[in-house]
């Protein structure tokens, strides 16, 4: 029995005497991981992968808001890994965050690593994920984290939940594709199929038998935990018949939103409720690919699994599929973005900074860079930019060498702004694809209001683009088409309910723009959580410094950091 609980029982006697206080404190948890190689069978083919515990997904993380998780991950695969805790903000904790050579080097084989995962205000569904090359594809599993003892769901609750995973399946090997990708410069290649829970579904080869069921009973209302596990792909997902009431977002409730489609990005998740009200039958719950780019090559399956009535009825000859919007409508992405709002209660408050010190303005782009390693297979490569700079690793993590004070592993002076302004949205014919490299970090005083404006650009490709943020949530508090215009769009800001996220859909050639408080010292990954963009150096660093006390100040480490071989 947890301290919380302890507190539970007294807590009760309270309750009668003291104005409702239920005084709990956290609970701890303890999981072992082993990531190991599995043999799984899809799409008729059989290989070998790594897995967390030999399961595809992996093993969910249960707790309540405010717990701290111990999470030991031994490593008997083949190379190194490091995972990632999406979404847990990790207070002066940057040390258990993840990111491969940002906070971390890998866990190599043989070796294991203890992660403190420190939950704070997230309420709601997360996950983790593997966080190194593309091993986050095989390597995923849910955190769900229930609400506070003594407190409940802002929502009529459910009679059952379920985890519902959206995932990417490629046939070859997730290793091999990336570093040949990054060899040759091309682009890599696509997945063979998307899947829900670890299946294709059976609109897909050799998977009718296995396609995931989840079962309901007439009458009964269900909390659906939808993840975006993807790897290069932002998803349209719905269920044929039923309408679907969006209540959370990336572990904070949203004020309802009733739909027949959402739209999720990878990185993002989306508490849903659905209501089994609909003749008992089959119906399909379906995800395909939304991806909004000229000629961009995409995963363009539909994986499906069913929603299953219990009950004494005649199985379905034809079971319907839901209407979900064409690949390349961004109008619909955008529309339902354009819904979600904090839901800002009471029980549920926000604190959307409403002065701003510090600006950043960070143009997305891809890029081709000069190719000349024996490998590449043109005198090009592909590659990408934040503010004009393709993020390049280092082989020792930035959050040591900036704890330790290592000379030459990152520089300080990522640009606060595009160093050259041009019309980002409009035509490139004349615009300079290339772009420079460099490990380049930037750095924030302890307590800062932070406004980040993100510009997706046309260069190459305009797109819609997730771009994620570690060791934050932040409020999303306006978004637009085109170029951003400092002085009359933040005038349309929302600073009474925007959503509190950590993953946000740029729109293509479009802007969108996040506050926070940089209240969390440490050393946090920004990126595109589009595999392909990120391998390809669409990413950056924040360092939030030191406050003035210790409260305010990173931890030290803990005392068995892999090494930096
Ligand atoms: C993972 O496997 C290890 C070793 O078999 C086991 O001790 C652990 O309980 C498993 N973890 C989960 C979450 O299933
Ligand atoms: C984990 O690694 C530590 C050294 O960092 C070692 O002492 C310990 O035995 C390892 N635990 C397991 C289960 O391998
Ligand atoms: C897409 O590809 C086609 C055929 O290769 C080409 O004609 C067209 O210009 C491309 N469109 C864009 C926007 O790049
Ligand atoms: C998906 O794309 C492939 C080409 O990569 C094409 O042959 C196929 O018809 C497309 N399928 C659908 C359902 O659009
Ligand atoms: C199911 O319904 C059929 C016809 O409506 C009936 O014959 C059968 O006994 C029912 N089975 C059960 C298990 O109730
Ligand atoms: C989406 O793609 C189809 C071709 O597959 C094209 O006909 C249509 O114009 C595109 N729509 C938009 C909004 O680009
Ligand atoms: C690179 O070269 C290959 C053939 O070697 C060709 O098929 C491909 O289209 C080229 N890619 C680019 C981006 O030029
Ligand atoms: C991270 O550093 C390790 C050395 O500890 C190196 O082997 C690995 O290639 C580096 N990873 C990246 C993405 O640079
Ligand atoms: C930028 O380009 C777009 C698309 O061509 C165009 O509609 C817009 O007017 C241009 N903006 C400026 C400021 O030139
Ligand atoms: C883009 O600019 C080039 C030259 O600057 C011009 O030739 C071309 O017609 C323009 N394309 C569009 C779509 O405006
Ligand atoms: C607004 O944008 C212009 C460039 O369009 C830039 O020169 C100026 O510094 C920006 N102002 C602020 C407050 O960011
Ligand atoms: C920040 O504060 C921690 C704890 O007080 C201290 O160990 C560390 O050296 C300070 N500086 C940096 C850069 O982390
Ligand atoms: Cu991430």
């Amino acid at each position: 029995m947890g301290i919380c609980r302890l507190g539970f029982l007294v807590g009760l006697l309270w309750f009668m005497v003291i104005d409702r206080q239920i005084l709990c404190m956290a609970d701890t948890h303890h999981y072992n991981f082993v990531l190991q190689q599995a043999q799984f069978t899809r799409l008729c083919e059989t290989k070998t992968m790594l897995t967390m515990n030999g399961s595809f997904p992996g093993p969910t993380i249960h707790a309540r808001r405010g717990d701290t998780i111990y999470v030991n991950v031994h490593n008997e695969g083949e190379y190194g890994v490091t995972i990632h805790w999406h979404g847990v903000k990790q207070p002066r904790n940057p040390w258990s965050d993840g990111p491969e050579n940002i906070t971390q080097c890998p866990i190599q084989p043989g070796k294991n690593f203890t992660y403190e995962v420190i939950l704070s205000n997230e309420e709601g569904t997360l996950w983790w994920h593997a966080h190194s090359d593309w091993s986050r594809a095989t390597v995923h599993g849910a955190i769900v984290i229930a609400p506070a003892l003594g407190t409940t769901y802002p929502f009529p609750a459910p009679d059952a939940e379920e985890t519902i995973i959206i995932g990417s399946w490629f046939k070859g090997d997730l290793k091999a594709i990336i570093d040949e990708a990054l060899a040759t410069g091309e682009p890599p290649e696509k997945s063979n199929s998307l899947t829900i829970n670890g299946q294709p579904g059976d609109q897909l080869p050799c998977s009718a038998e296995n396609t995931y069921r989840y079962r309901v009973n007439y009458g009964k209302t269900y909390l659906l935990r939808v993840i975006n596990a993807v790897m290069n792909e932002e998803q349209f997902f719905g269920i044929a018949g039923h309408s679907l009431t969006v209540v959370g977002q990336d572990a904070a409730y949203i004020k309802p939103i009733t739909t027949n489609y959402i739209m999720i990005t990878p990185g993002q998740t989306m508490d849903i409720l659905v209501s089994a009200n609909q003749t008992p039958s089959y119906y399909y719950i379906a995800s395909s690919s939304f991806s909004d780019g000229p000629n961009v090559t995409f995963d363009n399956t539909t994986t499906t699994a069913i929603l299953q009535y219990n009950g004494n009825y005649t199985t379905p000859s034809a079971i319907p599929l839901p209407p979900l919007p064409r690949f390349n409508d961004s109008a619909a992405a955008e529309s339902y973005t354009g819904r979600v709002r904090s839901l800002a209660s009471e029980n549920h408050p926000i604190n959307v900074p409403q002065s701003i010190n510090r600006r950043l303005y960070i143009a997305i782009a891809l890029n081709f860079l000069p190719c000349t390693a024996a490998t590449c297979a043109n005198s090009t490569r592909v590659a990408a930019s934040m503010n004009n700079v393709s993020f390049e690793a280092k082989p020792i993590d930035i959050l040591q060498a900036y704890y330790r004070s290592i000379d030459g592993v990152f520089d300080r002076d990522f640009p606060s702004e595009p160093p050259k302004y041009y019309n980002f949205t409009g035509n490139m014919t004349s615009i300079d694809v290339t772009t420079a490299t460099g490990t380049k970090v930037k750095m924030l005083n302890y307590g800062e209001s932070v406004e980040i404006v993100f510009q997706g650009t046309n260069l190459l490709a305009e797109m819609n683009h997730p771009i994620h943020l570690h060791g934050f949530s932040f409020y999303l508090v306006g978004t637009g088409k085109g170029n951003f215009n400092n002085v009359t769009d933040p005038k349309s800001y929302n600073l009474i309910d925007p959503p509190e996220i950590n993953t946000v859909a740029l729109p293509k050639s479009g802007w969108a723009a996040i506050r926070f408080i940089a209240d969390n010292p440490g050393v946090w990954f920004i990126h595109c959580h589009l595999e392909r963009h990120s391998s390809w150096g669409m990413d950056t660093v924040l360092i939030v410094k030191n406050g003035t006390t210790t409260a305010t100040s990173m931890r030290p480490p803990p005392a068995s950091l892999p090494s930096c071989s």
